[in-house]
Parts: structure tokens; C-alpha cells; sequence
């Protein structure tokens, strides 16, 4: 390689030449680091397990509530690696999520009452479905604390709607998905009145409060939940828990648990008996059965009541029409999870030590039989318990929550107060297997494991306590989510992963190759709404519009400058600004900031963000790109200039520079070494079947690009050159240089890239 002479080719090359030098010295062998790590063979095959060599992916991505952050961790499995934080219900600065308009204005969607809520209480994502199966497109997940549900697209992992439950003051058995994702559940879990202004005395609970279940009409060709095509259920308040939707011989149907039939209200501030001895006094709650195909039917067909403006099927019309049943659990249910076949559910109750399965089949040969045990206060019919059991099986202490295997019949389910995970077979009713983990388990999850595919080898534990596990940080310790093996008899616990953001208590993952993120956005995309944003212009068409006191830029980001690099507004003046990443190279995201507006934007190749401000104060403000992009980062800067009113210029030109004929020398000189490594790299790219790389195409066109822009600052160091303005020559030279740097850098990328994955000579 010709000598460069400069100080960004030593990056450049670095990537190439580092690693050769490092196994001279480590003469440590295997044995050797066991016995100094104290580490067992068993040790060394979880690690073997788990271990993702550099470079190499994990086999599944995993999505998991954020808890009181409400936001969404994702990790890879096996490597328990975290990706990606995804800001949902809550400002995330490092995506701008909140601090930019587009972003904004999803989060503006959660206002209730016209009240920002900046903050979320997830619990259950899920997995858009097809016919059954995770399909990769869309992420739904629920806030229990305000009543809402968010909207994810899987190809950019951005949020992209938030709808706020019209009836509901919280909810809790969402988010799940119908098997085509025709509808997404949402289940309310603290009885309120539905006519949610009013205040109603808790005298009145029993005949003014309401729980329900909504059903989130999705619009998947829109990738948006439709409100007003989607609709409630109106149910006692039974404080309804999790929920399920059936599938195959099931689909159409859903279940939907409850802890508190007794319909108890506490006061123990007036002497009465806590809440949670009233809501587990009886022995059973109920599970709720729902036909929810032709509760939608009877919406369409006009017998749904107006509630809030939303449609709500009131329970008298859904007796009446047979579409809602009721059948006793054991104490204190939690989850309920029916089986891949969609043939059984399976219902863990926290104060039994077994799990109940019961039966579709069953079940619905009782509904027609009309043979019920009784009616609740309400007049719902009442399935007995034994007329819809399949089996119950003796799992341990504190079941909660059960996950499916690809192998039939074998289910997963958490025991709470064992701290154990037991693995049974549900259709013959024994146990397999158990195992402890640390500590207090809440959730489980398998691979794809509550769909009609699951794909077994992986649990996730989702432990509540971490107590002794890791290095102690203060009373609030992280979550833990423990790895299990689960492809063959015995489990075997491979993985501690401490998570530090919240209490997660559902997480969901899918097959890795099932999701296909794009790499870049069509140039001038509002990511948040996937429309064209109105604020984009093309490389040369910035501008700077002023309107009495509105200012509007519209700008560009493509390495390594910000156009404009000078914005000067009045004191006083609304300031937008527009700003597109003409990038098409993969990650080269930009970020934007003015310095104290607390505004914030990451600009992904092709998005164009708008940020909006008050120019209050006036003063001297930098602006920068906050995402290190390339060597001439830290040059990616501007002024915003606010001006005081009736201000005046004193001096018109800006200082003047020092530069000789010798040193525009020096920069030609540079320039055509420069050239010459330029040459080698395209010679070396056009050599192979580069065309073949679609990676590869996107960066020779950005090369090129680059490459375009330095005809016109040719032109001008020449001119200056012969005028004998050494400074504009020297400055005009610099900049052709720069376009060339960041050709070459992108060059360099494409080469390697080609290396690596095999490039084949052509001709
Ligand atoms: S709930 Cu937390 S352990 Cu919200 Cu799904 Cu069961
Ligand atoms: Cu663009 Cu840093």
C-alpha cells in the first residue's frame, strides 16, 4: 500500500493487522484455567453451551418486558447477550425516543386525560402470529399501571403506536395474540366503573365496578392497531388476571383468569381483614371462556353499547347469546396457557400445588349440552369443574406459569415457592423432571413456547430474587433471568444473566432467522409513522426558511458534516429543524443535539427526524452529532446563533488564515497519494463480483458519492490556486482530501466485507 502519511490511515489498517501477535504469549491451557478459575467439567459445558465465538450470532432473539421501565430488553439465546433497550412507554435519549417530534408523538398517543405518562409497567410482549406460528413482524406489549398497549415493528425495533384502553383503569392479561393476530387482548385487572370519570363508593362495587377484556383490532397491512374497529367485553369484577387465546380446534376462543371472585374490597384501615385474605378466602375464582368470533360478530351487528365512544358487549347481551362462560379454578389462579394442539389449557393456581388441565373438548361438549352447575351474581352459566378437567397433576408449591416443548405432550411450569422449575407431561399427568433455580421464580419461557411451533432446547428462567447471585450494588439487586437446557431429560442450568432495568415478567423468543430488520430506511422516511417526512431535502437543497418568528431548516447529516453549519435566529424565535442521514452504509447512524434545548435525535441512515424548540435565551449554542461516525466525528459541528433583539453586526468578515504556496503543495501532493490507495481499493473491488453483495452495492454507491462532491471543490482549490488565495486553495484542497478519506474508509469496509464472505474474481 502506498504511503498515506496521514493520521487516519493508521485506522484504517488497524482492523486488519491486530489480533496475529496475541496467542505468542498464552501458554495457558485449558486444564490450566479450570483449575485457576476452579471451574467443574459441568462448568466448562455450560460454558461450551452458551458460548457465542466473536462474530458468530445467537440461535434465538428474545424480547422482554421491561417492567417499571417500561421499556423492551432484547438478548440473544443462547449467549444471554443484550442487543437492544427499546423505548416504549417511556423517553429513551439514546434513539431520541421522546426527545425528538416524530418519537413524540407516539409517546403523545399514551397522554391520558391529556396528561403525559412517561413511564410504563410492561408485562406481557408478544410475538405477532400467523396461523399459530411466530411470524417475525410485530411486537405488541401491555403498561399495567395506565391501561395501554403499544405497537413495535420488528423491522426497525421502533414503537410505533400506543392506544390507551378507553374503559379500563388498569390492565394486566395483555398483551396476547389471536393466531393471525386478527386481534390482541387486553384483559383489565383492578375493577373500576367502566364510565371511567365517575366516582363510585366502594359500597356500590359489586353493581358499579366492572373488569372486561378489550380486543385490539390489528391492522396488519397498516402495522396499526384500528380502535374503532376493536371492542370490550364487560365482566364482574372477579379481578381478572392473565389470559390466553386458543388456537386450532380452539381458535376463536379465549380464557381469561381471575384471583378475586369474592369480589372483596379490603379496608384494614377501618379494621377489616387485608386484601389479600378476602381474595383468597374461597376456594375457587373462575375461569372465563369466551367466544370471541361471535362476540365480534355481534359488535358488527350493532349489539355492542357505547362506552367512552367504544364498543362494548355488556355481559347480559353476551349471556343472552351464549358467548360467555364461566368455570371454577383452583385457589388464586395465575396463568393459564393452552396447549400447542390448542386441544388443552393448562391453569396454575399460586395456593394449590397442582396444575389443572382442562378440556376443550370438554368444554365445549358441556356448552352444548347445556349442562352447567350453577350461575354466578351476574347469571353466567357455570361449567363444573370436573365436567372440563382433563387431569390435574401435583407439580410443588406456587404454580404459576406454563410453556410448551417442541416434544408432545411435555409442558414447563414455575413453582414460585419451590423456586423450581418442574417439567411434566400433560397429556398422561406425571412429572419428568425438576429443577431449582435462584430464586423465586416468576415467569418461564421456552423457545417460541407458547406458540403452535415451539421449538424447545432453551428455557428462561424469570427469577423475582436474586438475593446472593451477583456482586452486591445496593439494597435493589438486578433481576435474573437463568438459562436452562432443556433438549434432553434432565434439565440443566447453564446461564445467570443479572437485568438491571426493571422487573421483567414475560419475555418471548423467536428463531433469529424469523426476523428480518432492514438496514436503512428509504431516503426521507418518518420512522415513526413510515410515511415520507415533509422535512426532507436531498445533498445541496438545505435551506433555512424564516417567517416572521418561525425559523425552519432543513438540513442534511452525511459524513462528516451537519449542513447548515450556521444557524442564526432572534431571540424568541420557534426553531425547527429538519434534519435527513443521506447514509446508505450500514450503521452509520448520525446523532443530533443542541447544546441545553434537551433535544436529542439518532438519525439512521435514510430517517429524517425533526426536533422543535424555543430559541428563549439568547447566546452561543454548539450543535454536534452525538454518534462517533467516522474520523472527522468531532468536526461534525455548528453553531445555532441566537440573537439578541435589535442587534447590529460590528465587524463583517470572519478572521482571516495563514497558508502558503508550499502548503497547498503539500496538500496536492497528499491528495495524490491519497488517490492512489483510492485506486487500489476500487481496483481490487471491481475486480471481484462485488454486485453479487447487495451489502457491498450500498456502500460503492456512498463511496461514489462521496467521490462526486470532490469535482466541485477540484474546481475550486484550483481557481483559488490561481489567484494566488493560498488560504481558499489550502481549504478547498483540505476538503477534496476529506471526501477522499471517507471514500476510502468506506472503500476499505466494502473490501473487507468482500474478503470475508468470499468474493469471487470475475473475468
Ligand atoms: S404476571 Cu408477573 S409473574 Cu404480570 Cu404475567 Cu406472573
Ligand atoms: Cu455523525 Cu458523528
Amino acid at each position: 500500500m502506498k504511503k498515506w502519511g496521514m493520521r487516519v490511515l493508521p485506522l484504517l489498517i488497524a482492523a486488519g493487522a491486530g489480533l496475529a501477535a496475541a496467542t505468542a504469549w498464552s501458554a495457558e491451557s485449558l486444564q490450566d484455567v479450570l483449575k485457576r478459575r476452579n471451574l467443574s467439567q459441568q462448568d466448562l459445558l455450560a460454558a461450551a453451551k452458551t458460548y457465542v465465538p466473536t462474530g458468530k450470532r445467537d440461535e434465538f432473539v428474545v424480547f422482554s418486558s421491561g417492567g417499571q421501565s417500561g421499556q423492551v430488553i432484547v438478548y440473544g439465546v443462547p449467549s444471554m447477550r443484550i442487543l437492544k433497550y427499546i423505548g416504549v412507554f417511556t423517553p429513551e435519549p439514546w434513539q431520541g425516543y421522546g426527545f425528538d417530534e416524530n418519537s413524540k408523538a407516539v409517546l403523545d398517543q399514551g397522554k391520558i386525560d391529556g396528561k403525559d405518562i412517561t413511564w410504563g409497567d410492561t408485562h406481557h410482549p408478544a410475538i405477532s402470529e400467523t396461523e399459530g406460528k411466530y411470524d417475525g413482524q410485530f411486537l405488541f406489549i401491555n403498561d399495567k399501571a395506565n391501561p395501554r398497549l403499544a405497537v413495535i415493528d420488528l423491522r426497525d425495533f421502533e414503537t410505533k403506536q400506543i392506544v390507551v384502553n378507553p374503559i379500563f383503569k388498569s390492565e394486566h392479561g395483555g398483551a396476547f395474540v389471536t393466531p393471525n393476530t386478527e386481534y390482541i387482548i387486553e384483559a383489565a385487572q383492578y375493577a373500576s366503573p367502566l364510565e371511567n370519570k365517575k366516582f363510585v363508593p366502594l359500597e356500590e362495587f359489586n353493581e358499579k365496578y366492572r373488569g372486561g377484556i378489550t380486543y385490539w383490532k390489528f391492522d396488519r397491512k397498516e402495522g396499526r392497531i384500528n380502535p374503532a374497529q376493536s371492542f370490550s367485553l364487560e365482566l364482574p369484577p372477579y379481578s381478572q388476571d392473565l389470559s390466553d387465546a386458543g388456537k386450532g380446534p380452539s381458535d376463536g376462543w379465549s380464557f381469561t383468569n381471575s384471583f378475586c371472585s369474592e369480589r372483596y374490597v379490603g379496608g384494614i384501615e377501618k379494621g377489616r381483614p387485608p386484601y389479600e385474605a378476602g381474595c383468597s378466602a374461597k376456594d375457587t375464582d373462575y375461569l372465563h371462556v369466551i367466544n370471541w368470533k361471535k362476540a365480534a360478530e355481534l359488535v358488527a351487528a350493532g349489539k355492542a353499547k357505547k362506552i367512552n365512544g367504544h364498543n362494548v358487549l355488556m355481559m347480559e347481551t353476551a349471556i343472552k347469546e351464549g358467548i360467555l362462560f364461566l368455570i371454577p379454578e383452583p385457589k388464586s389462579p395465575h396463568g393459564v396457557d393452552v396447549t400447542p394442539d390448542g386441544k388443552l389449557l393448562t391453569v396454575a393456581g399460586k395456593l394449590d400445588t397442582h396444575v389443572s388441565v382442562y378440556s376443550f373438548e370438554k368444554i365445549q361438549a358441556a356448552i352444548k349440552a347445556g349442562k352447567f352447575e350453577s350461575k354466578d351474581p351476574y347469571g353466567i352459566p357455570v361449567i363444573g369443574l370436573k365436567d372440563a378437567l382433563h387431569t390435574q397433576v401435583e407439580l410443588g408449591l406456587g404454580p404459576l406459569h406454563t410453556q410448551y416443548d417442541s416434544k408432545p405432550c411435555v409442558a414447563y411450569t414455575s413453582l414460585y415457592v419451590d423456586s423450581q422449575v418442574a417439567k411434566w407431561n400433560y397429556c398422561e399427568g406425571k412429572v419428568l423432571d425438576k429443577i431449582s433455580v435462584h430464586y423465586n421464580i416468576g415467569h418461564l419461557m421456552a423457545m417460541e413456547g407458547d406458540s403452535m411451533d415451539p421449538k424447545g432446547r432453551y428455557l428462561v428462567a424469570l427469577n423475582k430474587l436474586a438475593i446472593d447471585r451477583f456482586v452486591p450494588v445496593g439494597p435493589l439487586h438486578p433481576q435474573n433471568h437463568q438459562l436452562i437446557d432443556i433438549s434432553n431429560d434432565k434439565m440443566q442450568l447453564l446461564y445467570d444473566m443479572p437485568l438491571p432495568l426493571g422487573e421483567p415478567h414475560y419475555a418471548v423468543g423467536i428463531d433469529a432467522t424469523k426476523l428480518k430488520p432492514g438496514v436503512r430506511y428509504k431516503v426521507g422516511t418518518d420512522s415513526r409513522t413510515d410515511k415520507p417526512h415533509p422535512g426532507l431535502v436531498r445533498a445541496g437543497e438545505e435551506k433555512t426558511v424564516k417567517k416572521g418568528n418561525k425559523v425552519e431548516v432543513f438540513g442534511t447529516l452525511i459524513r462528516s458534516h451537519i449542513t447548515p453549519e450556521t444557524i442564526e435566529v432572534d431571540v424568541g424565535d420557534e426553531v425547527t429543524i429538519h434534519l435527513t442521514n443521506l447514509e446508505r452504509a450500514q450503521d452509520e447512524t448520525h446523532g443530533f443535539t443542541v447544546s441545553t434545548y434537551n433535544k436529542h435525535a439518532s438519525i439512521e441512515p435514510g430517517k429524517t427526524v425533526t426536533v422543535k424548540f424555543k430559541a428563549d435565551k439568547e447566546g452561543v449554542y454548539p450543535y454536534y452529532c452525538t454518534e462517533f461516525c467516522s474520523a472527522l466525528h468531532l468536526e461534525m459541528q455548528g453553531y445555532l446563533l441566537v440573537k439578541p433583539k435589535g442587534w447590529k453586526p460590528t465587524k463583517t468578515a470572519l478572521a482571516a488564515q495563514s497558508y502558503t504556496e508550499d502548503d497547498y503543495k503539500k496538500q496536492v501532493k497528499k491528495i495524490a497519494d491519497t488517490q492512489a490507495v483510492i485506486d487500489s481499493v476500487v481496483g481490487y473491488i471491481t475486480s471481484v463480483n462485488y454486485k453479487d453483495f447487495p451489502d457491498v452495492v450500498a456502500l460503492v454507491e456512498d463511496a461514489t458519492d462521496q467521490l462526486n462532491k470532490m469535482k466541485d471543490a477540484k474546481a475550486k482549490h484550483e481557481a483559488a490556486a490561481a489567484k494566488k488565495d493560498w488560504e481558499q486553495a489550502n481549504l478547498w484542497a483540505e476538503q477534496v482530501w476529506q471526501y477522499q478519506v471517507k471514500a476510502a474508509d468506506i472503500g476499505l469496509r466494502a473490501k473487507t466485507y468482500l474478503e470475508q464472505n468470499g468474493a469471487k474474481k470475475v473475468k
